[in-house]
């Protein structure tokens, strides 16, 4: 095993200078707005300010799969939140948010303007708005947060851990990659066993533990994340991955997935989301290209 340059952390930490590797430009020790600039408002009784990441593509699935299942009221505006470009930090989304991460939502439809942040929070917030997608018999429902918190819990090391380390550090070091390819290899093997007995993570049913699992997990099992199918032989995981492509042919998952998208095939990407119609029109655009 390669060792990394011998580095003595200093007794107090400082921030000096940016760490390199994706993302270094964005981060900082602090909290807080860095500028005023208050949210667009739309039309609709769900205003989302997001970025189609998996934490952001976890909402607009639940969202169209709220819609594709009658419930009218679920309209909503999703508006592009850019990372990239520091939107998190204005002041607007920070009333949204304190946190500066999307997805950010505020649920305009009763007397005054509810704040939900944590895409967790949101499915559950939306799930028990809509009495959808959260079974209510009560060990169900057990089963189903029990495996929604397990996704809350678990994908920072997937994706803070492993996704930085492997893709976006500025160098590759051997170390973090190994603690973290093993603790998600271990997590897709939760997964795979759990799957080979249920058709769903809670069961026989769609729930929000599976809308906020699939954008991670089943991403990473079909190939979406990181470029890493190879590295971690996610074939090898096949219950996973017959669950995650289950998934991904449902028609609101297909949608939810390219909303707020901003990379990617012309055709995958839908800035922004205010109406049903945005999605023809943007195959519309796609044909008249072609
Ligand atoms: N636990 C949060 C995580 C959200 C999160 O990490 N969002 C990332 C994009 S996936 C973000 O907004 N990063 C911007 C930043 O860190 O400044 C959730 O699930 O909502």
């Amino acid at each position: 095993m390669t060792k990394p340059d011998k580095y003595t952390p200093p007794k107090v930490w400082k921030w000096e200078e940016e760490s390199g590797g994706n993302w270094a430009s964005i981060n900082r020790p602090i909290a807080g707005a860095t500028h005023d600039k208050d949210l667009p408002i739309g039309k609709h009784p769900f205003q989302l300010y997001s970025l189609a990441t998996p934490n952001g593509v976890k909402v607009t699935m639940m969202f169209e799969e709220l819609l594709e299942a009658g419930h009218k009221d679920a309209e909503y505006d999703a508006w592009l939140i850019s990372i990239q470009d520091g939107d998190q930090f204005s002041s607007g989304f920070v009333g949204a948010n304190p946190n500066s991460k999307i997805p950010a939502l505020i649920d305009r439809s009763g007397e005054s303007p509810v704040r939900v942040f944590e895409s967790g929070s949101i499915l559950l917030h939306l799930a028990e708005k809509f009495g959808a997608f959260l079974p209510s018999k009560p060990a169900k429902r057990t089963e189903t947060l029990n495996w929604l918190f397990w996704q809350m819990g678990s994908a920072p090391y997937l994706g803070g851990g492993f996704g930085h380390f492997y893709a976006y550090a500025p160098e590759k070091f051997e170390y973090p990659i190994n603690r973290f390819a093993m603790e998600v290899k271990r997590q897709l093997d939760v997964l795979d066993r759990h799957l080979a007995d249920n058709q769903y993570m809670a069961g026989d049913e769609y729930s929000i533990a599976d809308i906020a699992i699939f954008p991670w997990y089943g991403g990473l099992a079909l190939g979406f994340l990181y470029d890493a199918a190879e590295f971690l032989d996610v074939t090898t995981y096949e219950n996973v991955r017959r669950w995650a492509m289950e998934i991904a042919a449902r028609p609101a998952a297909q949608r939810g997935r390219i909303v707020n998208k901003r990379w990617g095939e012309p055709q995958d990407q839908l800035l922004e989301r205010h109406d049903a119609s945005d999605f023809e029109l943007r195959t519309q655009d796609k044909i008249s290209e072609a």
